[in-house]
């Protein structure tokens, strides 16, 4: 933190007295630092409560271990990640920092938050370094001359309601807590080090940082109101992205590259109305849609073929959306390419049916599944009575996931709290049954090769049942025709 920069002389600035007076005077103070956004009290208030839900919670458990201690638990924003050199890549904070903050976008590297209690807990984040301090242009990682204005830890304990002090500050904190430490680590190298010196973060401690992250993600798997109209935004956003895509089809069709025409169509979307996509974004034109984790997007679109689009905007605060569309791009699906869509189309109904409060998570997979073998079997694929597991040889992946501030939420909750599950209002998740018959699968009829279809919505579970997020974005077969139709020919829609 605020480390010696090592490459001034590589950089050859002047090393002089008379360099330091000369570049650190005549400088008017800067303004107060602005955030994207005006504050939000309710959403500081609603971030207010997972702070004290998550330091119940995590004490819940650890007395079911048989300790009583009260501990303080530190959770670290993280650090840029190098991509070659002294180049990083866009600083994107950890998510349960995200959670436990409000804080989106790019805030804050090297912050830590630590929670004291229920409600008591204190921010710490690295101040910008100003023209009172060489920092200031020697020093690009901190200094204000390289990075711009950035905020305060009294701009940040005035946006976000929480109690903030300089990360200067942690180290002595870190020291002289009256509670013993449960960190999360490996997310931030400094603040390992910290704690490695701190006497108050001892061996035992560091067998419960696994309920700590638990506990951080079996929180999140109830979203409140306020994250719900967040994820609804991805969505919408979401939906005007791959019409940006549809809007430029022609072009598309004509590129060498058309993939990744496509890709960076909705990448100046998710761009300029987001934060950024929330994953990369699936391509697959053609055969390629049958690669399930086709990223590269360097291939042309041929005419007459579908797109598999996997994408999703993440909005500032750093909720996603996750939503597949598969489309003609002459606006036809073909017969063949319409009854493979069909199936999916069906499967995706039949895990809606069932997505029910009450209900359990693991239902999702085995409606859809159902459907699916039952449809493979009338094409005559399979057998009239296949081995039970047969047909997941064209679905090997299964058919919802949590969605919020990952794209894949909640990844460290337990398995009796995630598949094994019961559905609960609140939560929200993926619905993306789909098949995929590769070019290569000599156990399909050769009209079925090189058609994958992905049919992909997010869903919020009510109190009495569910609502579609995504249900603006065509879905049905008809639906989707015209959508594409619209664009292709926009005088005649
Ligand atoms: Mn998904």
């Amino acid at each position: 933190m605020g480390q010696e920069n090592t490459n001034q002389s590589r950089r050859g600035l002047p090393k002089t007295p008379a360099f330091d007076k000369l570049m650190l005077s005549k400088w008017a103070k800067r303004g107060q630092f602005e955030f994207n956004h005006a504050k939000n009290p309710a959403w500081n208030q609603a971030v207010a409560a997972r702070r004290a839900t998550v330091y119940r919670n995590f004490h819940q458990m650890t007395s079911l271990l048989g300790t009583d201690q009260k501990f303080a638990l530190v959770i670290p924003a993280g650090t840029p990640k190098t991509r070659a050199n002294d180049l990083s890549y866009p600083f994107r904070p950890f998510s349960a920092f995200s959670y436990l903050t409000g804080l989106g976008q790019d805030y804050e590297p090297y912050a830590v938050l630590v929670l004291h209690d229920q409600d008591a807990c204190t921010l710490y984040t690295p101040s910008p370094k100003d023209f009172s301090t060489p920092d200031f242009f020697r020093n690009p990682e901190f200094g204000s001359f390289w990075i711009g204005n950035r905020p305060t830890p009294a701009d940040f304990e005035n946006f976000c309601d929480i109690p903030s002090q300089d990360l200067s500050a942690l180290r002595s904190s870190l020291a002289t807590l009256p509670q013993e430490i449960v960190a999360i680590s490996n997310i931030d190298q400094n603040l390992d080090q910290l704690l490695n010196q701190s006497g108050s973060y001892s061996l035992k401690n560091r067998s419960y940082e696994r309920f700590l992250s638990e506990t951080i993600s079996e929180a999140r798997l109830i979203k409140d109101d306020l994250e719900v109209a967040e994820i609804q935004k991805a969505i919408d956003f979401t939906k005007l992205g791959f019409e940006n895509v549809l809007s430029h089809l022609k072009q598309i069709l004509k590129n060498p590259h058309g993939e990744r025409l496509a890709e960076s169509k909705f990448h100046e979307i998710a761009r300029t109305l987001g934060n950024w996509e929330g994953y990369d974004s699936i391509v697959g034109a053609g055969a390629d849609a049958t690669t399930l984790h086709w990223m590269r997007n360097s291939n042309p679109v041929p005419a007459k073929s579908l797109i598999l689009m996997d994408a999703g905007v993440e909005v500032d605060s750093l909720y996603t959306a996750d939503i597949t569309r598969t489309f003609p791009v002459n606006g036809r699906f073909s017969p063949v390419q319409k009854q493979v869509y069909q199936l999916v189309l069906e499967a995706a109904d039949a895990v809606f049916e069932v997505a029910q409060p009450g209900n359990k998570f693991s239902d999702l997979n085995q409606a859809a599944f159902a459907v699916i073998q039952r449809g493979l079997i009338d094409w005559g694929v399979l057998p009239a009575k296949p081995e039970p597991d047969r047909f997941r040889r064209w679905i090997v992946h299964g058919v919802s996931h949590h969605l919020g501030l990952d794209v894949h939420d909640c990844a460290q909750a337990r398995a009796e709290m995630y598949y094994g599950a019961t559905l609960l209002p609140g939560m929200c998740f993926t619905i993306e049954p789909g098949l995929y018959f590769k070019n290569e699968d000599l156990s399909i009829p050769q009209e079925l090769r090189g058609i994958g279809v992905r049919i992909e919505d997010n869903v919020h579970l009510t109190e009495t049942g569910n609502q579609n997020l995504s249900a603006n974005i065509p879905r049905k077969l008809k639906d989707v025709e015209n959508w594409v139709k619209s664009f292709l020919n926009p005088r005649r829609s």
